[in-house]
């Protein structure tokens, strides 16, 4: 039976673009269902009835939501180009780092997208404060699991343009090239990926659309 492999999203998430990156990795031809947030289709509902959220992936009509469920989903149905490591303690590594960006780095840089003033500020001292953790992690290796890309390095793919984005929108820093080498270095690598570069959504649209969820 063919198969048929469907993915709900938005051209602007974060979330969703792990997900483009991860079937792009392994190679996966999918359709792909842009929502409108603000009118969300009966079928994401549907699909998605706990967060009502994308993105949403659809493997012959049974739905994934979550974007880190869905990257282990992908890695354990189609096995070519590894996503995760074989050894368990480095598998739960790697989700202990993919879930460490979810919890304390994205909402941080989130709220500092979305705030003024001295919550701003204290938003980007704590996103600052947990990177370190992150610049640690990343000593001495070109992805967090080593030479290779893999599911942490499509978990963190969002601060790449996120963080620039902040960084250009407001008169914040976020990463200082001397005292975070390492997620620097990162950024590069990853980036250079072909599969990552090509996906990034337009800089331009995306400062637009950023500026009018700002706005509201
Ligand atoms: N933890 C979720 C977060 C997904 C998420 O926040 N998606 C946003 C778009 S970036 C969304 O669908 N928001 C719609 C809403 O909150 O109603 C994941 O990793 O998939």
């Amino acid at each position: 039976m063919a198969e048929v492999v469907k993915l709900f999203r938005t051209w602007t998430s974060p979330f969703a673009l792990r997900v483009v990156w991860a079937l792009k990795l392994k190679g996966i031809e999918h359709e792909t269902i842009f929502e409108d947030l603000s009118n969300k289709s009966p079928l994401l509902l549907q699909y998605n009835p706990v967060h009502k959220k994308v993105p949403v992936l659809v493997h012959n009509g049974k739905p994934i939501s979550e974007s880190l469920v869905i990257l282990e989903y992908i890695d354990e149905t189609w096995k070519q180009n590894p996503l995760l490591p074989e050894d368990p303690y480095d598998r739960a590594t790697a989700r202990f780092w993919a879930t460490f960006g979810d919890d304390k780095v994205f909402p941080l840089v989130w709220r500092a997208f979305l705030t003024q003033g001295k919550e701003q500020e204290d938003a980007v001292a704590a996103a600052i404060a947990n990177l370190k953790f992150v610049e640690e992690e990343l000593k001495g290796k070109k992805f967090f699991g080593g030479e290779a890309i893999g599911l942490v390095d499509l978990a963190f793919g969002w601060m790449v343009n996120m963080i620039s984005l902040l960084e250009q929108l407001t008169s914040l820093k976020l990463i200082d090239a001397e005292k975070y080498p390492m997620l620097v270095l990162w950024m590069e690598n990853f980036s250079e990926v072909p599969v990552i570069n090509e996906s990034w959504p337009p800089p331009d649209k995306l400062i637009a659309a950023f500026l009018a969820i700002r706005g509201r």
